[in-house]
């Protein structure tokens, strides 16, 4: 039921928006109170925050549904469901979850996730921004960049290293309109066009105590959120592999060359058998790693294989679809060449490719070969 509520709000919500977003590179903020009225943000909540209290798989099952029509749209659902509803939710303290969750819940609040800085990307522990001790709070300075929603965000989830805490890093919720606090957005980008993308500049930015996390010291803070996230991904790239795979097979039903239709030759059927392949093993092994989610028997190198994996196939995929469309393959009407373009994003940011083969790496040696 939640994966067909999810498919038919993507149907109609999404897909006629997605041309029009994409050309324009621009991002509908009201997207996020649609998502909330149909039940699809932080939906593995508890219902008293007005959330589904629904499992990881109904996640994974949303995500597969949203990004059928654009890795944009996933993305804005995505940073927040996991990456500010969640860390709110696990760190948070009673009075910063009923003041945020059900406002981020219903979408009528805008969240981001600041971590990636201009000069720390895959290595989040090399961040420059500091939190400095004041009364009563703490002062921030410092920039993130390449941050999804920042710049129609109403709250921000940043990461910052705390001199009053052994220089821990540390999560702080802060909110649109704080003196010292902007956030432009970063245009000219060539994918993942229908969701804004900004930096945040935090220019001595004063917040009282109660702007911190409690519940949470360290990079493990973070990186919780970004499990859950990447694991969304792992099931939201197939979505948008699946909408290549079938748009490949239609299109190699109905055009003919050599008098008959492409679907019939030998080379074009092998590769929908090989989309077939990867689509139905990656999906699996997002199934599995969501129940094992929800029996809280999860390790993080799971997630990492997942959305390494699927990230990887989901691109070649898009490309192929985009070669057996010939020259149309590169017209918005046709959609393949958008999903390309976004899944290059996808397999970038919550961890590079290569990040995750190395943390792969590290799992089965024990010898860790970021530096
Ligand atoms: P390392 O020494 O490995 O770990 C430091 C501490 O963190 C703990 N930890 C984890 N905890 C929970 N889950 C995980 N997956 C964890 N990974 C590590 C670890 O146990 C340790 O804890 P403690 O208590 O011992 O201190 O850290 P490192 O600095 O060596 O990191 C290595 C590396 C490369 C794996 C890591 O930095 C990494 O994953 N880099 C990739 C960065 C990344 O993914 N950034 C994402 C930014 S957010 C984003 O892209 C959002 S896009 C959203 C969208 O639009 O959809
Ligand atoms: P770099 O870390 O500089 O990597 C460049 C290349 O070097 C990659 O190929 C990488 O694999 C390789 N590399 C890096 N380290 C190693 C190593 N040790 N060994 C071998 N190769 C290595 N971040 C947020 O915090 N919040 C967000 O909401 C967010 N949204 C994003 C939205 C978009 C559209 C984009 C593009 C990014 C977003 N990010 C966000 C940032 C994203 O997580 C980073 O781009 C990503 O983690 C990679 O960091 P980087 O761009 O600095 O690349």
């Amino acid at each position: 039921m939640i994966r067909e509520s999810a498919a038919a709000f993507a149907e109609s919500e999404l897909l006629p928006r997605i041309h029009d977003a994409y050309l324009e590179e621009a991002t509908d903020p009201e997207l996020f109170k649609l998502m909330g009225q149909t039940g699809l943000l932080g939906v593995t909540l508890p219902e008293e925050y007005g959330a589904a209290n629904a499992s990881y798989v109904a996640y994974g099952l949303i995500a597969r549904e949203v990004e059928r029509i654009d890795s944009g749209y996933r993305s804005m659902m995505s940073v927040q469901s996991s990456l500010v509803i969640y860390p709110i939710f696990a760190y948070g303290s009673d009075e910063q979850k009923k003041k945020y969750l059900p406002g981020l819940v219903s979408g009528d609040l805008i969240g981001c996730f600041g971590l990636t800085e201009p000069d720390a990307g895959s290595d989040p522990g090399g961040m420059k921004t500091r939190a400095e001790k004041i009364a009563g709070g703490y002062r921030l300075r410092g920039s993130k960049m390449w941050i999804s929603n920042s710049p129609i965000a109403d709250v921000f989830v940043v990461w910052a290293k705390s001199e009053a805490h052994n220089n821990e890093i540390r999560g702080f919720v802060l909110e649109k309109g704080m003196k010292g606090l902007s956030a432009p957005k970063i245009g000219g980008k060539l994918s993942l066009r229908a969701s804004i993308t900004g930096e945040i500049v935090m220019d001595g930015v004063e917040v009282t105590e109660d702007a911190l996390l409690p519940g949470v010291s360290g990079l493990k803070g973070p990186f919780g959120c970004l499990n859950r996230a990447r694991y969304g991904i792992s099931w939201g790239v197939m979505g948008a592999a699946e909408d290549c795979w079938f748009r490949a097979r239609q299109y190699g039903l109905d055009r003919k060359q050599f008098g008959k239709p492409l679907a019939g030759m030998q080379l074009y059927q092998k590769k929908l058998a090989d989309m077939m392949t990867e689509i139905t093993l990656g999906l699996q092994g997002s199934l599995r790693v969501g129940r094992l989610m929800d029996e809280h028997r999860m390790a993080p190198e799971m997630v990492s294989l997942v959305k390494r994996n699927n990230c990887g196939k989901a691109l070649d995929i898009a490309r192929q679809a985009r070669d057996m469309h010939g020259g149309n393959g590169i017209q918005i009407e046709y959609h393949v060449m958008r999903h390309a373009q976004n899944l290059e994003t996808v397999n970038t940011y919550e961890g590079t490719h290569d990040v995750h083969a190395l943390i792969l790496g590290r799992a089965q040696t024990g010898l860790q070969a970021f530096f």
